[in-house]
């Protein structure tokens, strides 16, 4: 093997076990596990029926952002790594017995080595996914309210030494929280209105109508903005969750793909029982497990929250 070679992966692999013998990282990591814990324990006591989560699929998430293309070939068909299962959600509220449901979410999005340094992407992470048949985004913020301080509480109870050292003040119980429209931020503080307004913010905040995904509800009162909300995490960090009311109707399920320019043959079969069918009225959210823990623990890098390094367009080792 080249000297040089050697060298790098010699460099690389201190690196690399430097992070997977961190103590922090088992704070982090037991931050997470009471997260999870009380996530489960909350969706259980709401009602909500687990799905058990697909990595491979013959349609996934667009986003609204490009990433690398991870796909592969099987059994005729082409299968695409899962970026989330927002459709699989959609489809599973087909079943008249299931009202509500969740999904405890590994997504791989391959993103591009621009989004290396942000401190909250990695190119492979965990969401708690959730949706809801016939509730509106109203009903998912205020679900999601509840959720924030019943795992916060759990967190404080489960793992009060972490807690205590990284948040010292502790970990604050928050009320209702603000709500604000991207078109009033933008205009308030320009175009790095999310990051600025976030840095500000001592408690989470919402974020209503982001131009986004073609399953993101169009206003009907107001073409042109949607039905969509991200919870930003304040101090800094930035989005900690999204979603939406679902575009449900063939032909205006349709019209947003037309605009967003989605692959309607690649979608043919989601689009055949939208059409036939008709997809349930529903919204619902994800929230990513490592930007949570990241929050709590109040780490900058959020590659730091994982024992194996994940950081967009960078080679790991494990
Ligand atoms: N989980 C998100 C939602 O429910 C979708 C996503 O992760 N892009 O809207």
């Amino acid at each position: 093997m080249q000297a040089d070679l050697v060298e790098e992966i010699a460099v690389s692999l201190e690196a690399t076990l430097a992070q997977l013998q961190s103590p922090s990282t088992v704070d982090v990591l037991q931050v997470q596990q009471a997260i999870v814990r009380a996530a489960h324990q909350f969706m259980f006591e709401r009602g909500l029926v687990q799905l058990m989560p697909l990595m491979l699929s013959p349609i996934t998430d667009p986003l609204n952002h490009g990433v690398v293309d991870a796909a592969i070939s099987y059994a005729g068909s082409r299968w695409s790594l899962t970026k989330s299962m927002i459709f699989h959600k959609q489809l599973a509220l087909l079943n008249p017995a299931l009202e509500a449901l969740y999904i405890v979410s590994p997504n791989v999005r391959l993103e591009f080595a621009d989004r290396a340094f942000t401190g909250r992407h990695l190119f492979e992470f965990t969401q708690i996914d959730f949706e809801f048949r016939n509730k509106d985004g109203a009903f998912v913020r205020s679900f999601m309210e509840d959720l924030i301080n019943y795992v916060f509480a759990a967190v404080k109870r489960d793992v009060p030494e972490v807690v205590a050292k990284y948040r010292p003040q502790s970990l604050p119980e928050f009320g209702k929280l603000d709500v604000y429209r991207t078109e009033e931020l933008e205009a308030q503080y320009g175009p790095d209105f999310e990051h600025l307004k976030s840095r500000e913010a001592t408690a989470p905040f919402w974020l209503l109508n982001h131009r986004r995904e073609f399953y993101d509800k169009e206003d009907p009162a107001q073409p042109g903005t949607y039905l969509n909300y991200d919870l930003i995490w304040p101090e800094g960090f930035g989005e900690g969750l999204s979603g939406a009311e679902r575009e449900n109707e063939y032909h205006q399920i349709l019209k947003r793909m037309g605009e967003t320019g989605a692959d309607k043959e690649a979608f043919q079969h989601y689009l055949q029982v939208a059409k036939q069918q008709g997809l349930p009225y529903s919204a619902g959210a994800g929230f990513g497990v490592e930007r949570m823990a990241r929050f709590i623990c109040r780490i900058k890098d959020i590659n730091d929250v994982t024992p194996f390094s994940r950081r967009p367009g960078m080679p790991a080792l494990f």
